[in-house]
Formats: C-alpha cells, sequence, structure tokens
C-alpha cells in the first residue's frame, strides 16, 4: 500500500501552470542548432565558457546516442524527422538507389525523391500554421512533398555564423508584414571540419576550433539578447556525430583481399557499401576474411541493434571498420587524420545536447539520451503532432521546466531506502519497548553530558 502510494507520487508527472505567453501566442518559438561532430567530451577536454553558460541556465544531457551509420546527413536527418537511416532513407552521404538507378553524392543532393521518405520538422511544422526556416542543414533547400520551410538557404561554406545567425533572427522576429518562424534550424560545419584535418587527439588544433565554435555560442546568446528573443525561445544546442583518431597505422586495404572487379563501390569509410558483381556469398567470404579490424556483414545479417538493413538503399554487403581504422582500397595514404560513422554505441561518435529557454529547467543534467528522442521532443515544445518516430518522450520529459520525472533506479533507490528506515524504526521501537519493561536504561549517565553547555561551541 505505502511502496504504491509512494510509486504513485514519485512517478507523477505534475503538469505546472502554463506561461501567459504561451496560451496567448502558442508556444515559444525553437531554435535547433547544430555544430557538426561536436564529440561529446570536447565539453570535458576544453574550456567551453559561452556553452557552460548556456547550459548552466539550462539543461545538459552529455551524451546523445545517435543512429547508424554516425555520419553527417543520416544523423541530421534523424534529428529532424526522429526516423532511423533505414527509415529515413537518407542512409549515408554516398548512396545508390537500385530502384531509380540514381547516385547521391553530397554536393549534389536536393533531388527530393532521396528525401521523400520521411518529412523534416520544418515541413510538418508548416501543417500547424507555422512558419518555419532552414538555414543550411541537410536537406534545407530540398522540395519535399512539394513543399520547403518558409524561409530556407542551401549550404554555402562562404557564409559566417554571424551571417547565417543575422537571418535566422531576423526570420524568427518576422517584420510588421510577415509573422516570425516558430521553428528554426541552424547548421555550422565546425568542429568537424577541424576534426577531420587534425584529429580529434591534435589539443592544440581542436582547442583552437572549439574556442571558435563557443564564440560563436557567446555571439548566439548576445544576438538573441539584442533582439529580446533571449529568455522567450526555446533552444536546443546539438551535434550529429564525434570523432575518432586515425592513423596510416589502421588502414585496411580492400585490395590486399579482393580485386576490385569483383565489386562496385557505393561508399568507402569507416563504412564501405559494395554490390557484388557475380557471386555475393564468394564475395562476402573473402571480405569476412580480409582484416581482423574489419567486420563483414551481407543485408540481411546486419545486427538489429544498428537499425540498418530495411532500405533498398543499403547494399548486399556492407564493412564496418572498428574504431579508428580507416577502408581504403589501395596504397600507403590516410584520407582523414580524424572520421566518424563507425558504430553508434562507441561513446567518440556520440555528440550531445544542451538546451535553455522558458520550457527547460534550470542547471539540470542527465547523462544520455538517444538522439532520435529530440524530434517527439521538439514537436512537445511546439504543439505539433509528430509524425510515425522511432523516438519516444519518456526521457526527454524530464529535462522540462513543467514536467516531475524520477527514473527508475533512484525511484526504486528511493523505496528501498524508505523501506529500510521503517524497518530500522519498528526494530528500535520493539527493542526500546522491551528494555523500557526490562527496568532502568543502561545509557542514562551518558545522557546527562547533553546538558552540559560546551562554552567552545558558543
Ligand atoms: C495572462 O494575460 C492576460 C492578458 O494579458 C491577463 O489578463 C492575465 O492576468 C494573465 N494571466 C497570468 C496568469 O499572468
Ligand atoms: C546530380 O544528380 C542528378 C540526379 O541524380 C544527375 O542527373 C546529375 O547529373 C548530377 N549532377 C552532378 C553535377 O553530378
Ligand atoms: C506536387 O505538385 C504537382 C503539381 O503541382 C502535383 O501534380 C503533385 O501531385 C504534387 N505532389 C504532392 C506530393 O503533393
Ligand atoms: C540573408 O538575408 C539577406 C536579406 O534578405 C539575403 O540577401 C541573404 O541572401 C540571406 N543570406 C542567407 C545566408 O540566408
Ligand atoms: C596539431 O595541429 C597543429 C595545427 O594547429 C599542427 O601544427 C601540429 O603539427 C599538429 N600536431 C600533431 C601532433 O599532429
Ligand atoms: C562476371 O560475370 C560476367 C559475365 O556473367 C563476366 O563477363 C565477368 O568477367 C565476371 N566478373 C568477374 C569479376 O568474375
Ligand atoms: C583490432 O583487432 C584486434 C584483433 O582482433 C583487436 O585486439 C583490437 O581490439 C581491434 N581494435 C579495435 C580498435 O577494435
Ligand atoms: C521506426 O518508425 C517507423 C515509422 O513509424 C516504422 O515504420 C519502423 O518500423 C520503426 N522502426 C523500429 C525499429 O521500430
Ligand atoms: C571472389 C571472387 O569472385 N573473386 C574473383 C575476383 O575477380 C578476379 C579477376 O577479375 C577473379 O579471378 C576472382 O575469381
Ligand atoms: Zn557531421
Amino acid at each position: 500500500m505505502l511502496f504504491k502510494i509512494l510509486l504513485g507520487f514519485l512517478c507523477g508527472v505534475s503538469a505546472a501552470a502554463t506561461d501567459n505567453i504561451t496560451a496567448q501566442q502558442g508556444p515559444p518559438p525553437l531554435l535547433l542548432v547544430s555544430f557538426d561532430g561536436f564529440r561529446a567530451d570536447y565539453l570535458q577536454r576544453f574550456p567551453m565558457p559561452n556553452l557552460k553558460l548556456l547550459y548552466s541556465q539550462g539543461v545538459l544531457v552529455e551524451q546523445l546516442t545517435n543512429v547508424f551509420i554516425t555520419k553527417t546527413y543520416p544523423n541530421h536527418y534523424s534529428l529532424v524527422t526522429g526516423l532511423y537511416a533505414e527509415s529515413h532513407g537518407i542512409v549515408s552521404s554516398n548512396m545508390y538507389d537500385p530502384v531509380t538507378h540514381k547516385h547521391f553524392h553530397v554536393p549534389n543532393d536536393t533531388d527530393p525523391m532521396w528525401w521523400s521518405e520521411a518529412q523534416p520538422l520544418w515541413i510538418t511544422a508548416l501543417d500547424s500554421g507555422y512558419k518555419t526556416a532552414a538555414m543550411m542543414w541537410p536537406g534545407s533547400e530540398v522540395i519535399i512533398g512539394n513543399r520547403t520551410a518558409t524561409h530556407f538557404s542551401p549550404y554555402n561554406v562562404h557564409v559566417t555564423f554571424q551571417q547565417r545567425l543575422r537571418n535566422v533572427t531576423n526570420w524568427i522576429l518576422g517584420n510588421g508584414k510577415e509573422e516570425g518562424v516558430k521553428f528554426a534550424a541552424l547548421y555550422w560545419e565546425e568542429p568537424d571540419r577541424s576534426g577531420h584535418i587534425f584529429g580529434p587527439d591534435n589539443t592544440t588544433a581542436m582547442g583552437k576550433a572549439l574556442k571558435e565554435v563557443d564564440d560563436n555560442i557567446g555571439l548566439l546568446m548576445s544576438e538573441l539578447k539584442r533582439t529580446g528573443l533571449w529568455g522567450r525561445i526555446n533552444i536546443l544546442i546539438t551535434s550529429d556525430h564525434g570523432m575518432a583518431q586515425c592513423s596510416a597505422e589502421r588502414l585496411i586495404r580492400l585490395d590486399n583481399c579482393l580485386h576490385p572487379d569483383n565489386y562496385t563501390l557505393v561508399d568507402l569509410t569507416p563504412v564501405a557499401a559494395l554490390i557484388p558483381k557475380n557471386n555475393t556469398e564468394a564475395v562476402f567470404n573473402t571480405l569476412r576474411k580480409c582484416h581482423p579490424n574489419m567486420t563483414a556483414y551481407l543485408k540481411n545479417t546486419i545486427p538489429d541493434c544498428l537499425h540498418y538493413r530495411n532500405n533498398e538503399r543499403i547494399q548486399p554487403i556492407i564493412l564496418v571498420a572498428d574504431e579508428g581504422w580507416t577502408i581504403v582500397q589501395r596504397g600507403d595514404k590516410l584520407p582523414r587524420l580524424g572520421d566518424h560513422g563507425y558504430d553508434n554505441s562507441l561513446p567518440s561518435m556520440h555528440p550531445f545536447l544542451a538546451a535553455t529557454g522558458p520550457s527547460f529547467r534550470q542547471g539540470y543534467q542527465i547523462s544520455s539520451l538517444q538522439s532520435l528522442d529530440v524530434y517527439p521532443l521538439m514537436c512537445h515544445l511546439l504543439s505539433v503532432p509528430p509524425r510515425p518516430n522511432n523516438g519516444t518522450l519518456t526521457q526527454a520529459r524530464c529535462l522540462l521546466a513543467a514536467e516531475t520525472c524520477w527514473d527508475a533506479p533512484m525511484v526504486i533507490g528511493l523505496v528501498v531506502g524508505v523501506l529500510l528506515v521503517l524497518t530500522a524504526i519498528t526494530v528500535l521501537f520493539r527493542f526500546l519497548s522491551v528494555r523500557r519493561r526490562l527496568g532502568p536504561r543502561p545509557f542514562q549517565r551518558l545522557q546527562v553530558d547533553y546538558d552540559d553547555d560546551d562554552p567552545l561551541l558558543e
């Protein structure tokens, strides 16, 4: 009985009074920012004063478990759809579609056919009557279901963070003629770029790149304060994946195992995608024994936990390199000192999530969350009905000011603790009543001392 009451009390999710601004003009605007390739542990390794200030007034998720493959396009699309790559169709940055015989490469990525297996939040939110914006987020300019975000800009490496930010804040503010956007997604390419060039272990180079990222977060905060948006909008700062250190000592050469005539290569490293030409079994059996730091899978044997199987664009054979290993066809040249794409259970592949704004708790941290849960969280913040997705609001709910959450181990711990204390009191009570019946209390003399005032304590 007591147990039930306690559980009911502890698990109870209490909705707090609704914000008045919210009640009048709908939910606060939401700004989603991605700093590409921001590995979770950069937060421990580098100072990041502005980012720390931001989440000290909000929430921090130390590690976000992202989706396989841990590449930029699949993960950015997962963040805005809540779907595994196999379900949203952007399964890699280099793809081949056997139905249409089309090829996908990152600079040539706007054919709607690739993106239309899902619908990003900047499209879905239009149906709730909101205006939206996509600033250089992968897919920004793609026409999906005949629509785009209200405002969007295609990727352009020459536009500075400040310029991107300026337009985004203008879009959120709106003007006399036009209402502001309720949802905006903003993309920035660092620290991914530096991570690839210098490797995440180069503290000097990464320190410099992350100082610039943190300066940009400082710019973001001051721009939002200047425009009066700070405190009135919800901000999510996150990333798509982490980064692993590579080395020329960790190269896997496919030509050492199999002549390239035997397959068509769709994607290479650290997850290779191959279409065997003649004998799939023979090619697979050769590749399976190719290198101890590379695992080969036939499409139908890719482990369930990777959620990377049910899509035409996943090729008949995939090869997954161990952390820090690079697959090449031949030669001694290491293409990049840092890379990502590896197994999504590796901490080095995980990004983080920080959030602040009227809907979030203050000074709250949790150790992990699924990146798929960011989508239902954003839909909840915007009161937009989520499309079918693979995330859940169960854990993400705890980040919100209007919710009270208790994680299961803590509840169990508390209940066990309370039961122990109750048991102890019962035993003590029994013991004392037995003692009382037995006559004078044995510790009577000791108690006298408590009455003496100790001058030293005054
Ligand atoms: C909400 O706003 C309305 C109109 O501005 C005001 O009358 C009301 O008192 C406000 N309610 C709260 C709880 O602040
Ligand atoms: C881009 O992709 C389209 C469709 O897949 C293709 O027709 C076109 O030739 C490609 N352009 C470039 C420059 O690769
Ligand atoms: C897109 O627009 C075209 C022409 O306006 C129309 O034929 C087609 O059905 C539309 N498709 C969707 C998915 O709405
Ligand atoms: C920013 O807005 C200005 C003015 O509308 C426009 O000319 C410019 O192209 C925009 N830049 C980006 C990156 O969206
Ligand atoms: C780290 O990067 C710097 C450039 O910022 C470069 O000069 C240095 O050689 C790199 N160190 C190592 C160990 O690669
Ligand atoms: C695959 O089969 C085709 C004909 O079926 C043949 O011409 C080709 O040489 C074969 N390729 C390999 C690598 O065995
Ligand atoms: C590479 O393979 C060796 C031999 O199987 C293994 O001991 C090692 O842990 C692997 N390296 C990584 C990074 O998984
Ligand atoms: C992910 O969500 C999609 C859409 O609801 C669904 O079709 C798919 O089966 C889900 N995947 C998993 C692993 O649950
Ligand atoms: C496993 C396999 O199919 N190997 C073939 C690869 O291609 C070479 C030459 O094209 C053949 O001789 C192998 O039998
Ligand atoms: Zn990336």
